[in-house]
């Protein structure tokens, strides 16, 4: 089996970089470990920052996302029951767009389909090999036997626990992690949001954001210990911990029901450097991880992926190499923005710990500059909406 790209990880980076790849002409061959259903069942973003719209637009899989996303305008930050609102088009004349990532990925997916794209399902024991030379390959199991899939380029699009990081030689590795002492608990729920924009909300019992997917789909968060699991949270427990987080009038008209998802995601800061090795190129969770306060973790496997897209382009198409030869260092100066991003907006809006008074007081004067600032609220839209590719 051969192939120009072989991509590790049928997700948002790896499907995107196959269509995009496909529609120039370039082929693909999309690894993925898990079934298509099992992909498409994941809960997780719900955010699209202007570049990741226009790059769905750019690969033709942007119809229904323009049909159905809800553009965004502004979000709110609240503090306790003081709130405010931080008007993104005001400020830079962009917005986000509210289309959740499962909905992304089965766009990419009926788009693969429709071009005859090549996605193997339940691959196991995918192993990208002679990666430091110009012959690499893949080995994996697939169909009850071992395959060997050659290729010009591996894309190792294939999240945090996937092969591709670790085909780095741990010598030539720098990691870099924070963790942070809590996590998210997010639930999922059939009914109608508790405002048409997003809230995220600081209190003095801690963080708590309310999203969405669409006008009958409700997706919210309240910070939780590690040490809980979603059965220490039945739904009115839940309930009434987020109406204690969110400002009292949007309390009253918040509208419950049962969850039909409800998981726990810790929250961690993590980058591996470099992002290439030979003819291996890390796209996505593959090479960092950040805090989904930003909601920056989607967004930022898109601008892996615009980077990556365009490098191969130029390699194909002009004989041109310098993109792939600065890939690394042009993804990760974009991630470290949006790492910072992130880390600021969770010290923010979270409660630590073993936060002092000192801290306290430090993070409550952030707030209100944040609440008085033009400069400070414009900052934090351009960074939000998402930082020029
Ligand atoms: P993904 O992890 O999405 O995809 C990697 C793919 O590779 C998977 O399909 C996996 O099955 C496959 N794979 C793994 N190992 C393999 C192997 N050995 N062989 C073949 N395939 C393999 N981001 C936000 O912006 N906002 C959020 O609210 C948010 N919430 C999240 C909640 C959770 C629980 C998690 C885990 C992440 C969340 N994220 C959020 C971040 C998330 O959206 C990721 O940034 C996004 O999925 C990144 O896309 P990929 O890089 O494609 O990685
Ligand atoms: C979501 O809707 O899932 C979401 C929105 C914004 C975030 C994180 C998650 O910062």
């Amino acid at each position: 089996m051969r192939t120009q790209v072989a991509i590790i990880g049928g997700g948002p980076a790896g499907l995107l970089l196959s269509q995009l790849l496909h529609n120039q002409g370039i082929e693909t061959i999309v690894l993925e470990r898990r079934t298509r259903d099992y992909v498409l069942s994941r809960i997780r973003a719900g955010v699209l920052e202007t570049g990741f719209a226009g790059l769905m637009r750019e690969a033709g899989v942007g119809g229904r996302m323009d049909a159905e996303g809800y553009v965004h305008a502004g979000t709110r930050i609240a503090h306790n029951d003081e709130m405010f609102r931080v008007d993104f088009e005001a400020l830079t004349g962009g917005h986000v767009l509210v289309y959740g990532q499962t909905e992304v990925t089965r766009d990419l997916y009926e788009a693969r389909d429709a071009a005859g794209g090549q996605t193997l399902h339940e691959c196991a024991g995918v192993k990208p090999r002679d990666v430091d030379t110009d012959q690499p390959f893949i080995t994996f199991l697939h169909g009850g036997k071992m395959n060997r899939l050659d290729c010009d380029f591996i894309a190792g699009c294939d999240g945090f626990y996937g092969p591709s990081r670790q085909a780095i030689p741990e010598e030539v590795r720098t990691e870099f992690e924070k963790t942070y002492p809590f996590g998210w608990l997010g639930m999922l729920s059939e009914t109608p949001p508790v405002d048409h924009e997003l809230v995220y909300s600081n209190s003095d019992r801690g963080f708590a954001l309310c999203s969405m997917r669409n006008e009958g789909l409700s997706r919210y968060y309240i910070q939780c210990p590690l040490a809980d699991s979603p059965d220490d949270w039945p739904d009115e427990d839940f309930w009434e911990e987020l109406k204690r987080r969110i400002p009292a009038e949007m309390a009253e008209r918040l509208v419950t029901g049962p969850s039909i998802e409800k998981s726990i995601a810790p929250l961690r800061s993590y980058v591996c450097e470099p992002m290439r090795w030979g003819r291996l190129f890390l796209c996505g969770d593959a090479a960092h991880i950040v805090p989904p306060t930003g909601a920056k973790g989607l967004n930022t496997a898109a601008s892996d992926v615009n980077y990556l897209y365009r490098a191969l382009l130029a390699h194909y198409k002009d004989n041109d190499d310098e993109g792939l030869e600065r890939y690394s260092d042009t993804a990760l100066a974009r991630i470290w923005k949006t790492q910072r991003f992130s880390w600021w907006m969770t010290n923010v809006l979270h409660r630590y710990p073993e936060q002092s008074p000192f801290d306290l007081r430090v993070q409550q004067a952030d707030l209100a500059y944040l609440r008085d600032n033009e400069t400070a609220q414009k900052a934090l839209a351009e960074n939000y909406i998402g930082l020029p590719y």
